[in-house]
């Protein structure tokens, strides 16, 4: 009698220690498409779209990637690297990767909701940012560009419509489709993102990007006249940086981070203070809770149209 009320509470101990291992198990497992609430729709492009989706009373962005699209446009490659790149870095001014998973059909990418919506859309508000605001936006900029170049990567796709606003209006760089891996130091590459950046600022200076041509043939060419033009009354400082960036010889370029936080534009910025986001930022979002689209465009909310790529399954092994 003795013996069997042992035996039974030692049974019931392990029994229930199972059952505790097993649930903490379950609680750190990847969560799988099922467990996501999918909601409106964030965006569209021409792989899926990015969807405001709900797990455990959170928001998340889910990007739905087509894989029939993804080997249409030869993106296989792109679209496994933006997940690898996305997974191993962590800046505050980088949308952050939580999971990512896949099924028969599509790729997804779980990535924290980032509330405020494109710096796009509040420039085309705004119509421009004066120099203050835009020196605050190319200082948050200028410092996730710097720590991806010191990580090897370039970002290569740097356009307002990239650069979103959080919930305090403190930047965050999404889409890595086309950032490189750089295992050369002397890299041209750097410089053509420096070249970026310094349309970038121009852009929200002006609200327009400066080489604008009716085609991209005509784009094209203005790019590699490199005539610039400036309104009258340009602030001295941005027109120098900008010039300085958009030197079309790349070698006369200015082309790295430190020369270019020394520039005079960047006068009086306290760059461990931008680092920590403790400086506030120009714009804050407007929301009514944490899962509010009005930051986002209205997109009609499509049937989806399932493909079957089966074939293409082994190409997508690495996701
Ligand atoms: C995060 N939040 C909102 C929209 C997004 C679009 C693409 C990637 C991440 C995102």
């Amino acid at each position: 009698m003795f013996f069997n009320l042992v035996s039974f509470t030692i049974t019931t101990f392990i029994a229930y220690s199972a059952l505790k291992k097993f649930q903490k198990k379950q609680q750190k497992q990847q969560p799988n498409l099922n467990n996501f609430e999918k909601l409106s729709t964030l965006g569209t492009g021409a792989y899926g779209r990015v969807h405001l989706c709900k797990y455990n009373q959170n928001y998340y962005a889910m990007k739905v990637l087509k894989k029939s699209k993804i080997v249409q446009f030869a993106q296989v490659e792109h679209t496994i690297s933006e997940k690898n790149l996305l997974r191993d870095l962590e800046n505050p001014f980088i949308v952050k990767l939580f999971w990512s998973f896949k099924d028969k059909y599509n790729l997804y990418l779980i990535q924290e909701y980032v509330i405020g919506g494109e710096i796009f859309t509040h420039l085309m508000k705004a119509q421009k940012f004066e120099v203050s605001i835009a020196r605050f936006y190319a200082s948050e900029v200028l410092l996730a560009l710097e720590f991806l170049h010191q990580n090897g990567i370039i970002y290569r796709d740097l356009k307002p419509e990239n650069v979103l606003l959080d919930i305090n209006g403190h930047v965050k760089l999404i889409d890595f489709g086309f950032a490189k891996r750089i295992n050369n130091e002397r890299e041209y590459g750097y410089a053509a993102e420096w070249w970026a950046f310094g349309i970038f600022i121009y852009e929200i200076l002006l609200g327009t990007p400066p080489f604008c041509g009716d085609s991209v043939f005509e784009t094209y060419n203005l790019i590699i006249k490199g005539s610039l033009k400036f309104p009258k009354n340009f602030n001295r400082d941005a027109k120098i940086i900008i010039k300085k960036l958009l030197r079309v010889n790349e070698t006369k370029r200015l082309n790295n981070a430190q020369d270019i936080r020394e520039e005079k534009f960047f006068n009086g910025i306290d760059w461990d203070k931008i680092y920590n986001k403790e400086i506030e930022a120009p714009i804050r979002p407007s929301v009514q809770n944490s899962g509010d689209t009005k930051n986002y465009g209205k997109y009609s909310e499509e049937e989806e149209v399932l493909d079957s790529t089966e074939e293409y399954n082994d190409l997508f092994e690495d996701f």
